[in-house]
């Protein structure tokens, strides 16, 4: 399997932190969706990141269908989403809520790096500040009312994918993240951050365009 992407895309990272959690070999290919944008779509159209490609040479897309596809491959009893159920429904829509806060979080941060030349829409960037911080008092207040080290008991995507987004969001937006306190969300993605599958595969945000 090749994992194409840098580890400071959250996107990318809790692609690869899952790879390490469940033990699976990969090459990675830390290719930049700006610098390296005709390599990127040379695999994919879409020239996102991630994109794994598969030992049978398919190249899938989209963080939440490249685990779907890991999940698959997992080894017994290592899995970070529950087969079926309410329980996966669950670890599910806590990680859509964090990714959608990447996706805020990254897009936020184009408008600021890519508008030189023209006015940044206000408009948008209220949009977006309004959409993290109220995503994030969300997830606080969840956060905050459960007792164990991870969300669901035992580490899932739930919390790779919340670790994850926190991280670009200090990273990107620092002033809009020291704006309110967030202990809980703070104390869990600290904690991640410890794991050796997260140590394996960070790198400092840096744009480079
Ligand atoms: N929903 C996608 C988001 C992927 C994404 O936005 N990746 C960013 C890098 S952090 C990217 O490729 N940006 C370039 C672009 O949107 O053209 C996922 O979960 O994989």
């Amino acid at each position: 399997m090749i994992l194409i992407g840098q580890y400071d895309s959250p996107f990318v990272r809790r692609v690869a932190v899952a790879l390490q959690i469940y033990g699976l070999r990969y090459e990675h290919r830390p290719w930049s969706v700006w610098a390296d944008a005709d390599k990127v779509a040379t695999v994919s159209p879409l020239r996102r990141v991630p994109v794994l490609v598969t030992d049978d040479g398919d190249a899938l897309v989209e963080s939440f269908a490249i685990l779907d596809a890991l999940d698959d491959i997992a080894p017994e009893g290592r899995t970070l989403v529950p087969r079926s159920g309410k329980a996966r429904r669950d670890v599910l829509r806590v990680a859509a809520l964090a990714m959608g806060l990447g996706d805020k979080a990254v897009s936020l941060l184009y408008e600021h790096v890519l508008r030189t030349d023209v006015a940044r829409s206000e408009v948008w960037v209220t949009r977006c500040r309004r959409q993290i911080h109220d995503v994030l008092d969300h997830l606080e207040r969840e956060r905050a009312a459960i007792a164990f080290d991870y969300w669901f008991g035992a580490l899932t995507h739930a919390d790779i994918a919340v670790a994850c987004v926190y991280r670009i969001l200090t990273e990107a937006h620092p002033t809009l993240i020291a704006e309110v306190e967030r202990p809980a969300l703070r104390a869990m993605w600290e904690r991640c951050e410890r794991l050796d599958a997260f140590k394996a595969v960070v790198q400092p945000l840096h744009v480079q365009l």
